[in-house]
């Protein structure tokens, strides 16, 4: 792609829009860069490419633009953005756009959880196997950023529904389905449009290429359907012929009639023990790029997962208390109530994204003893508590913390699973979880 003197329009003065902005902008493209919003706070100074141009308060690419580039969290069916299209300029988001300047293999992963950690150990494996490998995308890095001229072996991206929206012709070598649980519907309307923005990620996979299935859930299952790439599977409930499964507690991959034992899930984090589902898949994506095992063995032994994903804290008189403020999601609540097989004392609410609660309800029954509620989606958990177990309504973090270590009692878990953003009373969800282990490391 020649991007010198032509007129490109980057939505969104985010991280990815500064990003793509400073990168076009040295390769000697007339550059704009606008925002909706009039400020942006924090912006540091010297952050933005003197060439750039800024436009604040609107969405509308410039008239005069050959080529718009959108933010992530810039809905690409805006009025804006679809009279940029009717025109016949192309609208494309940054992902794609770095996707099409490397020849580096990709491995993609996505899906409504799970995404960041397998990411991050497919990431850490495939460096300790000898393949030099860079991290990108979701997970808080511009692919963009990473485009020059050293290339790697290979790039490990997390991408969104919101990405792979705006993506035309991306190409992973190995692309990873982990879920699809209802999520981000105020943006994509219905859970069948999500899911159809997911399978995006291997629509322009061809025979060489390599598609990772999560055999547990149907929706994704489906998605293996008529590819030219070749489809693998994974699942930490059945046997697979061709794929990742747990064999007599050990992790296998087999292939073409062949299996490789790899460790025993024993020998997993506590962390990932509950999360094996991402350690399957991650198993798969090295197995499939030759990675050799006895690496991929070693990585697992020693990830301890994510901070703020099912992340043990502390005991306190024998109630053991996790930090899951990354579950933003119904899909990722219901995930971490089967995770514990002992009461529950659930913190959960926030700012819901028009999420589904009522399959909470049979699961909750099962596993919780009392649930605490905060923020601007606690009155949506309430038809939820049908007498099996009690409820309360709390203002802050700090009732929330204090109220839970009085209701538990030695041999339960305290668990921080808001099943919602957390907008409505944080920065994010890291300042969330941090606050959260402070409080309970303040008990
Ligand atoms: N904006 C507009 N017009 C709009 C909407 C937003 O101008 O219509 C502006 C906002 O005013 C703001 C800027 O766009 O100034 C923000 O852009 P952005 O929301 O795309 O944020 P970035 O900082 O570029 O971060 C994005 C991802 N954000 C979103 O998807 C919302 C980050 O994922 C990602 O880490 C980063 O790119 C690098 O790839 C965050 C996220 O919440 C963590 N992702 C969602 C999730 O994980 O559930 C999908
Ligand atoms: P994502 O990047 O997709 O948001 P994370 O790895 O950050 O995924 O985890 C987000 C949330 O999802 C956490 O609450 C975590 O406990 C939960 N989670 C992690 N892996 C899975 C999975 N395979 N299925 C369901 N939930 C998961």
């Amino acid at each position: 792609m020649k991007f010198e003197t032509k007129n490109i329009s980057v939505v969104g003065m985010g991280m990815t829009g500064i990003a793509t902005a400073n990168f076009l902008a040295c390769r000697g493209a007339k550059v704009c860069l606008m925002d909706i919003r009039e400020q942006i706070p924090g912006l540091e100074p010297g952050s933005l490419d003197p060439r750039v141009q800024v436009r604040m308060g609107t969405n509308r690419p410039g008239a005069n633009a050959e080529l718009v580039i959108v933010s992530p969290g810039v809905d690409i069916n805006a009025r804006e953005l679809k009279e940029s299209i009717r025109r016949g300029v192309e609208v494309i988001g940054e992902i794609e756009l770095a996707g099409r300047l490397t020849d580096t293999p990709i491995v993609a992963v996505t899906g409504s959880n799970g995404k960041s950690t397998t990411t991050s150990l497919i990431g850490d494996l495939f460096n300790r196997g000898g393949k030099q490998t860079q991290v990108a995308g979701n997970i808080g890095v511009p692919f963009i950023s990473l485009i020059d001229e050293t290339a790697p072996d290979y790039f490990a991206l997390e991408v969104s529904s919101f990405q792979l929206e705006a993506t035309r012709d991306f190409k992973p070598h190995i692309a990873v389905i982990l879920n699809v649980t209802p999520d981000h519907l105020d943006r994509h309307g219905t859970i069948e449009q999500y899911a159809a923005i997911k399978a995006n990620i291997a629509r322009n996979q061809g025979a060489g290429d390599f598609l990772i299935l999560n055999y547990d859930d149907p929706r994704v299952v489906s998605m293996g359907r008529d590819r030219q790439a070749s489809v693998f599977h994974f699942s930490s409930t059945s046997s697979l012929d061709n794929g990742a499964c747990i064999d007599r507690g050990e992790i296998v991959f087999k292939r073409a009639g062949t299996e490789r034992r790899i460790c025993a899930v024993s020998e997993l984090s506590s962390a990932m023990q509950l999360q094996v589902e991402n350690v399957l898949a991650t198993v798969a994506a090295g197995m499939l790029a030759g990675v050799d095992p006895q690496f991929i063995a070693e990585t697992l032994k020693t990830f301890e997962g994510l901070e703020h994903r099912l992340e043990w804290v502390r005991a306190v008189g024998g109630v053991d208390f996790v930090n899951d403020s990354k579950s933003t999601n119904v899909g990722s609540l219901l995930k971490s109530l089967n995770s514990f097989d002992r009461p529950i004392v659930l913190i959960a609410g926030g700012r819901d994204k028009d999420g589904d609660f009522l399959p909470l309800k049979d699961p909750m029954k099962k596993r919780v003893k009392h649930l605490i509620l905060m923020g601007e989606a606690k009155d949506r958990f309430l038809p939820l508590i049908n007498g099996t177990y009690t409820g309360q309504q709390v203002d802050s973090l700090e009732d929330a913390v204090n109220s839970a270590a009085a209701h538990a009692e030695r041999g339960d878990v305290v668990l921080l699973s808001p099943a919602c953003a957390s907008f409505d009373m944080f920065k994010n969800y890291e300042d969330r979880g941090r606050q959260f282990k402070a409080l309970v490391n303040d008990l």
